[in-house]
């Protein structure tokens, strides 16, 4: 990684020099066969064991954070896969984090959280080690969502689209190609949770749809119970993203378990 430094990176090498390293790094893991692997084991929601160390509405989350730490219990734990917050303006996460984790021998598929809005951090994420992306619909036009998981393809990349309303929900399934949805239940403006938007948005056609197209939907945000997870398993999900419930214990790997 040595030749593709930050400081390089902020100066933008062209993506084709990007993509050349890319094809000379270690090949991704399965993100999606890991959520589906561990649904028809247990039965129960695959498990998206986010790394976070603090939030723009909760503060810092836990104290003596240390990243490599958590990954490891929540691997131990059970979880499927990881989410690892690599935005440092609000969530104090940074890729330097995310490779830290991907070089500890850790060997669940990782998510890089981070709010994209430029293909350029979709290669960065990509040499980052990062097996995943989250790809917001509230700040990318469809055109873009189109575009970058194409990109995501090319780089062997699963893409997480993040949805939080019906709006954005029937846009993104106007998109060829799409295997995962994230449904947020936490409104980004008013920071506000309501693990009904899942139901909502998985209601009637639109899940009749998704059922058909074989996406794999992720409830996300809010999930702090065991009846939580149940509600939105009921609700139509195959996955579940879960922050800060687990990252605030004592033990986040049997925190998975609780
Ligand atoms: C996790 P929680 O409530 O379990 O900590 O939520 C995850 O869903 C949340 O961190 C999240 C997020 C995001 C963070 C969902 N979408 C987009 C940053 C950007």
């Amino acid at each position: 990684n040595k030749d593709i430094e930050v400081s390089q990176m902020k100066e933008r090498k062209p993506l084709v020099t990007l993509k050349k390293f890319i094809d000379n790094a270690p090949p991704t893991r399965d993100f999606v066969g890991a959520l589906k692997a561990a649904h028809s084991r247990t039965g129960l929601p695959g498990l998206i064991a986010e790394v976070k160390k603090a939030s723009p509405s909760r503060g810092i989350l836990r104290e003596n954070f240390d990243p490599v730490e958590i990954a490891q219990a929540y691997e131990k734990g059970g979880a499927a896969c990881l989410s690892v917050l690599t935005d440092e303006k609000y969530f104090k996460g940074s890729f330097e984090n995310l490779e830290a984790i991907r070089s500890a021998g850790v060997k669940c598929p990782l998510l890089c959280k981070e709010f994209v809005i430029d293909a350029w951090q979709i290669y960065y994420a990509r040499i980052k080690g990062a097996d995943a992306i989250l790809l917001i619909a509230a700040v990318l036009p469809d055109l873009d969502i189109r575009y970058m998981v194409k990109i995501c393809k090319m780089l062997d990349l699963a893409a997480l689209i993040e949805v939080h309303d019906e709006r954005e929900m029937d846009r993104v399934l106007g998109i060829e190609g799409i295997e995962l949805i994230g449904i947020n239940n936490r409104n980004l403006e008013t920071f506000e949770v309501d693990i009904s938007n899942t139901k909502k948005l998985l209601e009637g056609e639109r899940g009749q749809l998704i059922r058909q197209k074989d996406i794999i939907v992720v409830g996300e945000s809010g999930l702090f119970t065991p009846d939580h997870v149940a509600y939105v398993q009921e609700a139509g999900v195959k996955a579940v993203l879960v922050g800060e419930s687990i990252v605030k214990q004592s033990d986040p790997g049997k925190g998975i378990a609780g």
